[in-house]
């Protein structure tokens, strides 16, 4: 049985098209600059590293894993690096193809490279609820704490939609934080869901207000510290465990991590597994 040609190029067609809109809708992190997006103003990709042309695309699904959290682990250049104050707001910006309804948001901090993760701020359902009105000029204000040590940071951005496919979506930016030479940062670590079989925490769809939106399991977020070590010179925390350490001390101890008992490992591998587009 052979179909007519007709068909074969209709559906052809039709199975294109839907793959051209899947790369350019969902939601990434465009300011600061998400890791290898090919917007203007946006440092090209380090050496052997592509523009990503799928930013906008969620890392996975409650039924696979597509990409590690940031999508990538090789971060832009040192001098490519959005410098920030300690006490900064950074005005978050994101490119909409689709918003899903909103959602989730995490934001969160790293000064390992990416091995400890400590949340700055978190949006239960209004982050992303952009109206065509809203939608060019929406900005999440991020505040950097006055308190931050100054460090080669990773700025992360995770998101759950509220409609749609279960995505979960991550995009890190590599900024650069000027602060106290050396300290600590205390919070939550992020909470990872809709990621594989492996990460248990599940966030169903929460198109309606009534619906159940799992926003109870981001109170399961486990304490988190991080420890910057300082140069030596010139102000270091106060307290318990503060260090200070000649510039060029072992590396191994940035960041390390305090709390422990965290519900979701953090240690994400490449997975081959299925994935589905939305
Ligand atoms: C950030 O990285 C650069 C390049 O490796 C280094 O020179 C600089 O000291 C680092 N800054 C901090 C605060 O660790
Ligand atoms: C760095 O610190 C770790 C943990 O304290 C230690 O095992 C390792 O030998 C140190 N490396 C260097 C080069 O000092
Ligand atoms: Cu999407």
């Amino acid at each position: 049985m052979i179909l007519p040609t007709t068909i074969l190029l209709t559906t052809l067609a039709v199975y294109l098209l839907a793959l051209t809109t899947t790369t350019t809708a969902h939601t990434g992190l465009a300011y600061p600059c998400g890791r290898y997006q090919g917007a203007v103003g946006c440092p090209a990709p380090p050496p052997g590293q592509v523009v990503d042309v799928d930013i906008n695309a969620p890392i996975g699904t409650n039924l696979g894993i597509n990409q590690q959290l940031c999508k990538t682990s090789i971060p832009y250049p040192f001098s490519s690096r959005t410098v920030y104050r300690a006490g900064d707001t950074i005005q978050t910006a994101y490119s909409i193809g689709s918003a899903h309804g909103g959602g989730h948001c995490q934001w969160a901090l790293s000064y390992d490279g990416e091995k400890t993760w400590v949340v700055i701020k978190t949006m239960i359902r209004t982050c992303l609820q952009v109206t065509p009105e809203t939608q060019a000029n929406y900005r999440i204000p991020v505040q950097l704490s006055k308190d931050l040590p100054s460090g080669n940071v990773t700025f992360m951005w995770l998101w759950y939609n509220a409609i749609g496919q279960r995505e979960l979506y991550s995009n890190c930016a590599d900024i650069r934080v000027e602060g106290r030479d050396g300290g600590s940062v205390k919070g939550l670590e992020p909470l990872i869901a809709n990621y594989g079989p492996g990460y248990p925490a599940f966030i169903n769809e929460f198109p309606y207000a009534t619906d159940p939106d799992g926003s109870e399991l981001f109170a399961t977020r486990s304490a988190v510290t991080i420890r910057v070590r300082g140069s030596g010179v010139g102000t270091s925390e106060t307290g318990s465990g503060a260090t200070s350490a000649p510039t060029g001390s072992n590396q191994s101890s940035f960041g390390s991590r305090i709390a422990s008992g965290s519900l979701f490992p953090l240690s994400v591998a490449l997975a081959s597994s299925f994935y589905l587009f939305n």
